[in-house]
């Protein structure tokens, strides 16, 4: 049966706790993390976003079946609100802790949609295609929900301590559709009951974060509420990890703005924390 994932509530916020929790199940959840006035204006400021970057076919497909999943790379480009609710100082704070980091660099981040009623699914994956790109390969990723996020809408599961089962990084991960062989080398290396009793559903509420660890395996489901799903999702590394510049696919390489010694450039790829 799947468990639900228990909230980090404060008092027990401190980063270390955290940075602990993360480090032993490879995901954290942070509570109340926007202020609700903040997230109605985000929410409301990145749903009009959304439907001008639509109109004029600036989103990509991001599900794995059973409706329409919807990405729109870089909104802090045109909404700068999107760089200042990532840079909230709790957020940023806990989530380098969790890192073992200072300071914390964003690689990207985009918007995620799952229309109402109809939102799809998204297949079990790790978030490992940029990881490969970094040495070490210490990531990320920080899911800030701007709506409620139970499984009704599509929310997120992970697989509780997943980040270290040792998958091998496979030539197919990364696809365009979020899924990947993770999961079935998973059920062969740890046996599927194993597999399945790691799950665990991150259930948030609107303004919280969740945090989950570049080779955390997870999924969501479709999303059959009568509201979007709208959530910010960014990738973000410790500065201190080198771009691999070689491991980059040719066609890509030109995104990756830096000083030519493995370091990405600020301008492009923004400092969160001071
Ligand atoms: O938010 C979701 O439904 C999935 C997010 C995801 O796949 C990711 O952060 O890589």
């Amino acid at each position: 049966m799947t468990a639900i994932a228990k909230p980090m509530e404060p008092p027990c916020l401190g980063a270390e706790r955290v940075a602990a929790s993360f480090h032993r199940d490879g995901f954290a959840v942070l509570r109340n993390v926007l202020l609700p006035e903040d997230v109605s204006t985000l929410r409301a400021e990145l749903a009009q976003f959304a439907a001008v970057a639509m109109a004029h076919g600036g989103h990509h497909a991001a599900g794995h079946g059973g409706g329409p999943v919807w990405q729109i790379v870089s909104p802090h480009h045109h909404r700068p609100r999107v760089l200042h609710a990532l840079r909230q100082q709790r957020l940023a704070r806990v989530a380098a802790a969790c890192l073992g980091a200072h300071t914390l660099q964003m690689l990207q981040e985009v918007l995620l949609i799952k229309p109402a009623r109809i939102g799809g699914s998204i297949g079990w994956h790790q978030d490992r295609t940029y990881a490969g790109y970094f040495d070490p390969p210490n990531l990320l990723s920080i899911r800030i929900a701007l709506g409620a996020e139970d499984q009704a809408h599509g929310g997120l599961r992970v697989l509780k301590g997943s980040h270290r089962w040792p998958i091998p990084h496979t030539s197919d991960y990364g696809a365009s559709e979020l899924t990947d062989t993770g999961y079935a080398t998973a059920c062969e290396l740890m046996g599927p009951e194993a597999v399945s009793g790691a799950e665990q559903r991150v259930e948030l509420r609107p303004g919280d974060v969740s945090l989950h660890h570049c080779r955390t395996l997870h999924s969501s489901g479709p999303n059959r509420s009568d509201a979007d799903r709208l959530t910010v999702v960014a990738h973000v590394f410790d500065p201190r990890a080198k771009l691999v510049i070689d491991a980059v696919p040719p066609q890509l390489r030109t995104r990756f703005v830096g000083d030519g010694q493995g370091r990405l450039s600020e301008a492009e790829f923004p400092l969160l924390t001071e």
